[in-house]
């Protein structure tokens, strides 16, 4: 049995569940409520010492951390395909998996936290560090169609979210052609699921 323990609102909780969804496993989630601050309490804390969503519990499997658990559910249920079975493929998918905890984390995570939740952050600092990350993201995919080899893998389910939920953190995707048609083509997936505020 999978469980998700997750925020509804999470971009970090949103890319699990897109990745449950494309390889087609049935799960069941818990929301953990944030109002209680229930990620602090000790029930949470014993699952996550860092007291945060996502967490996957896979049987007698615990896993913290949306990278490790896209790690993880590629390696285990992807085939060879949603986590690479090559070397330097891999490493490519794991320099995502940086990216997605990084740049992405400190540029559009955070200009979302403050625009849609309020959270006080230096803007000018997530700003520069999204327009960095937006014009490499950009680059990538005018080479391709994903972010590595030639199907999607973990990498472009890590990098999604808090691009597709760019309205919410007031980043301009207009100037972005290539990643337009990457967030299109992550979309037309099979078994594809948004979450609200997410750009159609
Ligand atoms: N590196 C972690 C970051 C997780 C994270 O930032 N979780 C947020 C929600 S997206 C959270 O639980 N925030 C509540 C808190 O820190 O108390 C991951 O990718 O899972």
């Amino acid at each position: 049995m999978i469980k998700l323990y997750q925020f509804q609102l999470s971009g970090n909780s949103h890319k699990v569940r897109l990745m449950l969804s494309l390889l087609s496993l049935p799960f069941e989630t818990y929301d953990v409520s944030g109002a209680s601050r229930e990620q602090k309490s000790p029930e949470f804390l014993a699952l996550n010492p860092f007291g945060q969503v996502p967490v996957l519990v896979h049987d007698e499997v615990v896993i913290r951390d949306s990278q490790a658990i896209l790690a993880y559910l590629g390696k285990t249920f992807g085939n060879g395909i949603w986590w690479p079975e090559s070397a330097s493929e891999m490493a490519q998918v794991v320099a995502w998996l940086s990216t997605a905890a990084n740049e992405v984390a400190h540029g559009p995570n955070l200009l979302r936290l403050h625009h849609r939740f309020g959270r006080e952050i230096n803007v000018s600092a997530a700003e520069a560090v999204t327009a960095q990350l937006m014009q490499t993201l950009e680059q990538q995919l005018s080479k391709g169609d994903w972010l590595v080899g030639s199907s999607a893998t973990v990498a472009d389910i890590a990098i999604y979210p808090y691009i597709a939920l760019a309205p919410e953190a007031q980043m301009d995707l207009l100037q972005y052609p290539a990643i337009n048609t990457w967030i299109a083509r992550m979309q037309a997936l099979p078994g594809y699921i948004g979450m609200p505020g997410m750009a159609a």
